[in-house]
């Protein structure tokens, strides 16, 4: 596909694009939702309820991700490329909490749904970088009354971080590309709406057509490995 054309690209991932390098989607057989309920793990509610639990459901998937030393796979290598050698501007949103954009060298990051290898204060939010588990016993260091430091997650319910950014990109855009997701989860979801609203092109990557396959111009559907290469080349 030749890029020329465009101006500026909004690049949107999910647990797809991490799939091939070993990391568990939400939705798909055996995927992290079958053996949580969505509710118990991954909601201020179920934090409250069962702080623990929660602790344990993040501590398990970055404990999985550091020692599983996990690799970014050619899908990300792809968008790293694509970004380096576009002349518009390009942002890449992504859904997944883990680093493998980063590790294959994508610069303009928002990580709308957190970020597994960061704790956060909830008094001041500040970030402290954490690759060990966290437990109800750790506290801040920012605060005077320290405070129990949580997963750097947004949980659902919770406000989505990097939105207004986001929504300005989206708002230029004449270039949309949606990369491994269900298309289940809102307010990403109603990107590609956004963005054809103001004339984007719009196209979607995905192992099987998705809940919203039908809002997009192009939909390819394929392994991320492959159709996302193939579409960069
Ligand atoms: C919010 C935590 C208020 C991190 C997650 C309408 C408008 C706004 C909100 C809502 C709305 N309707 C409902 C809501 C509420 C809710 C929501 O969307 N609920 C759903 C269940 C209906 N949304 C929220 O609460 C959000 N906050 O709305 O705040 C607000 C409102 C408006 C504007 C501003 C604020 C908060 C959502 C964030 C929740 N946190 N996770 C973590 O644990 O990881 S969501 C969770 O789902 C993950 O973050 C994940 O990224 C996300 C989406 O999942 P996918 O990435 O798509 O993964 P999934 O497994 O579903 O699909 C994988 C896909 O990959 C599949 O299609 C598969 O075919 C494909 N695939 C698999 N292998 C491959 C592949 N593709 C290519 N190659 C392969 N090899």
């Amino acid at each position: 596909m030749s890029f020329h054309q465009y101006k500026k690209i909004v690049v949107l991932t999910g647990a797809g694009v991490s799939a091939e390098s070993g990391i568990q989607t939400f939705r798909d057989t055996d995927g992290l939702w079958e053996n949580h309920k969505l509710e118990d793990v991954a909601t201020v509610e179920g934090y409250k309820k069962d702080p623990e639990l929660v602790l344990e459901f993040y501590n398990q998937r970055r404990r999985d991700f550091c020692s599983g030393h996990k690799k970014p796979n050619a899908a990300h290598l792809a968008l790293a490329e694509l970004e380096e050698k576009f002349d518009g501007e390009f942002l890449l949103v992504t859904q997944n909490i883990d680093n493998l954009h980063e590790q294959a060298g994508s610069k303009n990051i928002i990580h709308m749904h957190g970020e597994l290898l960061k704790s956060r204060c909830p008094t001041s939010n500040q970030l402290t970088e954490c690759f060990n588990d966290i437990e109800t016993s750790n506290f801040c260091h920012c605060c005077q009354y320290p405070s129990t430091l949580r997963p750097h997650i947004v949980w659902f319910g919770e406000m989505p971080l990097g939105l207004d950014i986001i929504y300005h990109h989206l708002s230029q855009a004449d270039l949309f590309i949606s990369i491994g997701t269900s298309g289940t989860v809102y307010p990403a979801a109603g990107f590609v709406e956004e963005a054809k609203s103001v004339g984007a092109f719009s196209i979607e990557l995905n192992l099987e057509a998705s809940e919203i396959h039908s809002h997009f111009d192009q939909v390819i559907c394929g392994k991320a490995t492959s159709v996302v290469p193939d579409l960069v080349k």
